[in-house]
């Protein structure tokens, strides 16, 4: 029952839980700030960059098109009643998770943590906020029919455990420069 849950939260939420790994392994080139500041400090600096937010959203949408093409089988095989997603939902989630790890990056910019500092709590919920509000605009009926209140939970639970311990294993594999 519980497992259940953990399994629908998980599935629906990979469109938003690669896209920050993929502009990890994509990212480098222009910062999206283009390398201006506000007072003495930058706008984003440059760990936010054109080509990992693309790169990112494009890998999030793209496992979203492979999740449609497998819900069945997955679902059959889990026992479990898993959701497709549109490509509106599809794009909210992926590039929601971009955008609300970037304003996290304006914020951290702001309370004058260098680029890489760690910001606990906002590190590890940002992109799930930023996916969520995003799915919801672009798809709203799709976002009100796929997270009950008992996904919902299970996602805010799951996530910072999931977003700790990919970002530790990306650390100790040499592809992130901090565990976090
Ligand atoms: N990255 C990127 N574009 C993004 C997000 C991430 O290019 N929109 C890449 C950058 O190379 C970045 C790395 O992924 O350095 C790790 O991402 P993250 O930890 O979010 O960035 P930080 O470098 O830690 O910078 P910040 O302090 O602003 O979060
Ligand atoms: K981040
Ligand atoms: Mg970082």
């Amino acid at each position: 029952m519980v497992l259940d849950l953990v399994a629908v939260a998980f599935w629906t939420m990979l469109p938003a839980y690669v896209p920050n790994n993929a502009a990890v392994l994509a990212g480098g080139g222009a910062p999206i700030d283009g390398g201006r500041t506000w007072g003495d400090r930058r706008l984003l600096g440059d760990g936010k960059t054109w080509r990992g937010t693309a790169a990112g959203t494009l890998a999030g949408v793209a496992l979203a098109l492979v999740c449609n093409a497998v819900v069945d089988p997955v679902s059959a095989f889990l026992g479990v009643s898993l959701p497709t997603f549109p490509l509106p939902a599809a794009v909210g989630l992926a590039f929601g998770a971009m955008v609300g790890d970037i304003a996290a990056s304006f914020l951290k910019r702001r309370s004058g943590r260098q680029r890489g500092a760690a910001f606990p709590g906002l590190d590890q919920l940002d992109f799930v906020v930023g996916a969520l509000l995003f799915a919801a605009a672009f798809d709203l009926p799709w976002f009100v029919e796929t997270f009950s209140l008992p996904i919902l939970s299970v996602v805010l639970v799951l996530t910072p455990v999931l977003h700790v311990t990919t970002n530790i294993a990306a650390y100790v594999l040499g592809v992130k420069n901090e565990p976090w």
